[in-house]
């Protein structure tokens, strides 16, 4: 039994990228200050954190210009390493941002050789994430938006993206890798601005697909707030139409850069929310860190950050259960209840229903005088959280 309450474990299923915890420090106005991180070591590192799982992208694993027998060699080091330490693969993804192939998109490029090439470089990257296990893909389009609409139609944009997932739905059937494809949504940046700005429009978008059963999203705390929005909303909203496949916990100050903070380390209340909302409803996929630790790190720096990423949720976790469990803040909750609990408030519609609806009389002032505590109840959260209660 561990000693220390917010130690992690499997069934928290935390896990991160090895583009996280490999991260080198690199920024648009500084060089590397950490040296390659090797996955193999990463998944040692992550062992030794106490982390379950792994993710990567094609190419964090195996060099893009790799030949076939170089790729089969680091695939099967990749995965004694992944036995050995007990670090599950639940999920992969693929680059489609970084080659200069894709400046100008990925699925929505306008050479349809390069959405060709997309396409085909997604495939091998289902296969490759198959062989290690994984069952979530993770799409996201960094490069699929503009610096000028001069460029196409953003309609047409749209049409491509739909149409390169239709296709990818059918092909992960056919080869039977059983994956549900989590769609990731960011505002902006590398791009001036992306097609998919948003969670809320990724929702709309797979409604319009072949296969919507197999498809979902993985809301990031950063790029909603890159956003202004509200994460905890959008996830709430996936959720309840059964699309959140995946998470991407981190953290980000507003008006900034994709920052990709340590979880819950801009905004703890923010996070709060998140964590509550993923404990009461039971999510139960994996918990994964897209962040990086501060570029001042070292790599026990980064193991400062992954450990305090988890340690973080597990913080919040048992303060979501203080907060359910508070007399005071129950019997709050009883009265907001309570103002729910009598008949529906309109029910199915029917004539005589809409009827009696219409001719119903409202005290619009009894209804502007009842008691909504919400400043007590904002208050009793920060004493939870501030640790005085
Ligand atoms: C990149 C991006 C992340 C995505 C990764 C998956 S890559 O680091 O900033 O938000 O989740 O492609
Ligand atoms: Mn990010
Ligand atoms: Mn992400």
């Amino acid at each position: 039994m561990p000693t220390d309450k917010y130690e992690p474990r499997p069934e928290h299923k935390f896990t991160f990228g090895l583009w996280t915890v490999g991260n080198r420090g690199r920024d648009p106005f500084g060089d590397a200050v950490r040296e390659t991180l090797p996955p193999v070591e990463a998944v040692r590192m992550l062992a030794e954190v106490g982390a379950w799982g792994v993710n990567f992208h094609d190419n964090d694993l195996v060099p893009i210009d790799a030949p076939p027998g170089e790729r089969d060699q680091i695939v099967r080091d990749f995965k004694s390493a992944c036995e050995k330490n007990g670090i599950t693969v639940p999920m992969a993804t693929v680059n489609l941002f970084y080659d200069p192939a894709f400046r100008d998109g990925a699925f929505t490029a306008n050479d349809a050789e390069v959405r060709a090439y997309a396409v085909q470089k997604t495939m091998r990257a289902m296969e490759l994430g198959a062989e290690l296990g994984a069952k979530i893909f993770v799409l996201w389009g960094g490069r699929e938006g503009t610096e000028t609409d001069a460029c196409r139609r953003p309609d047409e944009a749209v049409k491509r993206l739909r149409e390169a997932l239709n296709y990818l739905c059918e092909y992960s059937e056919s080869q039977g890798y059983g994956y549900r494809l989590a769609l990731e949504a960011k505002p902006n940046e590398p791009r001036a601005d992306i097609y998919m700005p948003t969670t809320g429009a990724y929702l709309a978008l797979i409604a319009t697909l072949d296969r919507p059963d197999l498809v979902g999203v993985n809301p990031e705390v950063a790029h909603e707030h890159m956003a202004g929005l509200n994460m905890t909303h959008a996830v709430a909203q996936a959720w309840e139409m059964g699309k959140l496949f995946h998470i991407d916990l981190n953290d980000q100050l507003p008006g900034r850069y994709d920052q990709d903070l340590r979880f819950g380390s801009a905004n703890p209340r923010a996070a709060f929310w998140l964590v509550k909302f993923h404990e009461d409803v039971k999510y139960d996929a994996p918990r994964h860190f897209d962040a990086h630790a501060y570029r001042t790190e070292d790599y026990e720096g980064v193991k400062d950050f992954a450990r305090g990423c988890m340690r973080t949720y597990l913080i919040l976790k048992e303060k979501a259960a203080q907060w359910n469990a508070d007399p005071e803040i129950k019997a709050i909750m009883a009265g907001i209840d309570e103002m729910n609990s009598g008949a529906p408030a309109v029910g199915e519609f029917n004539k005589e229903q809409s009827t009696a609806l219409l001719a119903r009389n409202f005290d619009r002032a009894a209804l502007a005088a009842k008691k909504l505590p919400y400043e007590r109840l904002d208050q009793l959260t920060m004493d939870i959280l501030l640790g005085v209660r």
